[in-house]
């Protein structure tokens, strides 16, 4: 693989890993899914993580899977690479294991007593790739080697981190969200 598909191959797999924090964001609101509960005087996860915004989030992510596995052949040509299309699976364990690696880092953040939306640089940008890899090696242990290749997954966590900057730093211009990471 040349440095353009590794780059494309990179981006186009986790897509629908990037969509659920972003949907979450527009969704968000209702009931918490901790339902206000505490430990050791914090919130267990926070306002922040709700079970209208994790639903939102899982669904929009599968629901590109299905467009872009549609895509595929088109984009696959037009950039003259060779694209995957997304197992069922891997269609919901990428946002899923995304909402999940969200949710987990909230749990971290209140632990060390971090307030919601307080910023923990690092975990921030990178808590949803290693939840939605994870998911996505247990969904389709092929899929690393195949798609995931160790190549593919170093530019995931390059370029991942840079992206959730830009996009985050976007929608807190456009005032969709309260902080810009
Ligand atoms: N959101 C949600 N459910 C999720 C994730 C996000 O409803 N599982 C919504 C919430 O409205 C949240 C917003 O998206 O406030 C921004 O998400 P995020 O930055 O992850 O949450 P924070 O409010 O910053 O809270 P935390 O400090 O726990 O990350
Ligand atoms: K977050
Ligand atoms: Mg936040």
């Amino acid at each position: 693989m040349g440095v353009f598909e590794i780059v494309a191959v990179a981006l186009w797999a986790m897509l629908p890993a990037y969509v659920p924090n972003n949907a979450a964001v527009l969704a968000g609101g209702g009931r918490p899914i901790d339902g206000g509960r505490t430990w050791n005087g914090r919130r267990v996860l926070g306002d922040g993580k709700t079970w209208r915004g994790t639903a939102t989030g899982i669904l929009a992510g599968a629901a590109l899977g299905l467009v872009l596995n549609a895509a595929e052949p088109s984009v696959s040509d037009l950039l003259g690479v060779s694209l995957p299309a997304f197992p069922v699976g891997v269609l919901f364990a990428l946002p899923a294991g995304a909402m999940l690696g969200d949710i987990a880092a909230s749990f971290l953040k209140r632990r060390t007593g971090r307030q919601r939306g307080a910023a923990f640089p690092g975990v921030d940008q990178l808590d949803f790739v290693v939840f939605a890899l994870l998911f996505a090696f247990l969904a389709a242990p092929d899929w690393f080697g195949d798609v995931f290749t160790l190549p593919v997954v170093a530019v995931v966590v390059v370029v991942t981190p840079l992206l959730h900057l830009v996009t985050n730093g976007i929608a807190y211009g456009l005032g969709l969200k309260d902080e810009p990471y």
